[in-house]
């Protein structure tokens, strides 16, 4: 496919558009590939790596930009950490509490990982003053739902609108333990509460409506906090006064970016692609199993654990046409950002899909709602905005259009997806997106498209 530059990026007015021309026949996606890094592992490795006595090594790390950006927010907190890459990052820890004070404002760019993570770390550092801030979709992302339970731990915390939106301003201090009852299930609000609880004396636990992801609690634990997990009443704790010493972090490939060739490989006719070292934690599987309801032919292969986290090679090959599901409840916070590119596969499903319980996906990068139902409607499927989801009219034909990832890495993606099973030429605006989470996409996706 490369050879007759049927898919290509070209830089237009300082942003990349990508372009993919679908051959009328005979074309599939084939192969072995490997994702990059988990994005949510690799950020809190930076962070714990940061935060503990001695010498943390990743291996796997993504190279993407939110970690770019976190790693830069440690560094000017006092880590040392090496040049960026996925044989070898060391971190050479600060040690709990004693993150310096920056001399400049701290930028999480598009990263709301970043920004809330670091939040709940800053804010239980006693006598240092923080700034942070991030880019325009960042800064207009909700942030309350950090700052008011770090508030009633009794930090001090200032932003626009009432410390809702950043640029923050935080004055660090010794905070009091609680049990914060999340009213959303969120694994950025969880490890926020649990990272300031590392410092704070007592326990400090959190309970969520249903389980988010629970990499914080893994990754926590192996550094040697001691950490408490209920999975029956949703509830994490930490107990403050931690120690935590560096440890070996083997990163697995990302299911969320794994998601993109799975939904491919089940709609394109003919294809058989394998991804191989994906993370299969069962918080983020939730895309395997609406695939399965949706009677895609996704196999497990060669599973193991690696470094505390389960592992698996996953193959996909096309088959019979997927049909329509319902998408909603504890399952969405299992793959709330797998949303996007299942809305796809559900535009090729027969019958009809339907997604609810998921007005997270307003708050995002972008209103991942409103901007999957507009682009897809673009090209031509049938997609109704819920004010908490989508409805999906599946067996629509698509046609290549020009459409635009809003700078959302995860929509340009979707987007791109779809355009392989759309008739004629698609151009995606402002592609460049995703590098946010996956930089090699665009090159993964020339190698796996066979003709
Ligand atoms: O980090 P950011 O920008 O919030 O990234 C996203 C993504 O699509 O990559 C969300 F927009 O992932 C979040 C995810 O949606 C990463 C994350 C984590 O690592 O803890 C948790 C989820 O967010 P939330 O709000 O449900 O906790």
């Amino acid at each position: 496919m490369s050879e007759t530059n049927r898919i290509f990026m070209e830089a237009v007015d300082c942003q990349q558009r990508l372009t993919i021309a679908r051959p009328a026949t005979g074309f599939s996606l084939q192969g072995r590939i490997r994702v990059p890094g988990d994005k949510s592992i690799s950020h809190r490795s930076l962070m714990l790596g940061a935060l503990a006595s001695g010498e943390t090594v990743i291996q796997g790390l993504l190279l993407g930009e939110d970690p770019r950006s976190t790693a830069a927010c440690f560094r000017a907190l006092g880590a040392e950490i090496s040049e960026l890459n996925t044989e070898l990052v060391r971190v050479r820890g600060i040690g709990l509490g004693q993150l310096l004070e920056p001399a400049d404002v701290l930028n999480a760019g598009n990263s709301g990982t970043t920004l809330r993570l670091m939040l709940g770390i800053l804010a239980s550092h006693p006598d240092r003053f923080f700034t942070v801030t991030g880019d325009d979709s960042l800064r207009s992302r909700p942030m309350s739902r950090v700052v008011k339970p770090l508030q009633q731990m009794g930090a001090e915390i200032w932003g626009r609108q009432h410390g809702a939106l950043a640029p923050l301003a935080i004055q660090g201090r010794s905070l009091k333990a609680t049990h914060y009852h999340s009213p959303i299930a969120s694994a950025q609000v969880k490890s926020c509460i649990l990272l300031a609880g590392l410092m704070t004396e007592g326990i400090t636990t959190v309970t969520e409506p249903a389980l988010s992801r629970d990499h914080s609690e893994r990754m926590l634990k192996a550094f040697g906090a001691d950490v408490r997990v209920d999975p029956e009443t949703c509830s994490a704790s930490v107990v403050g006064s931690a120690q935590l010493v560096g440890q070996a972090v083997v990163v697995p490939g990302d299911i969320s970016s794994a998601a993109f060739w799975l939904v491919a490989g089940a709609i394109v006719p003919g294809s058989d692609l394998t991804i191989e070292n994906v993370g299969i934690n069962p918080t983020r599987t939730g895309v395997l199993d609406v695939l399965a309801m949706m009677g895609a032919d996704v196999t497990q292969e060669n599973v193991r654990e690696v470094a505390g986290e389960p592992v698996a090679d996953l193959r996909v090959r096309a088959g019979a046409p997927l049909r329509g599901c319902t998408i909603a409840g504890d399952l969405i916070p299992r793959l709330i950002d797998e949303i996007p590119v299942l809305a796809v596969a559900a535009t090729f499903a027969t019958g009809t899909t339907t997604v609810r319980d998921a007005e997270e996906l307003r708050v995002k990068e972008s209103d991942r709602i409103t901007v999957m139902a507009t682009q897809l409607n673009q090209m031509g499927a049938k997609v109704t905005e819920l004010p908490d989801g989508l409805e999906i009219t599946g067996g629509t034909a698509l046609t290549g259009q020009a459409v635009d990832s809003f700078t959302d890495h995860r929509i340009g993606m979707s987007l791109a997806i779809a355009a392989l099973n759309a008739t004629g030429t698609t151009t995606i605006h402002r592609a460049e997106a995703a590098a946010i989470s996956y930089p090699e996409f665009v090159d993964t996706l020339q190698r796996v498209c066979q003709e």
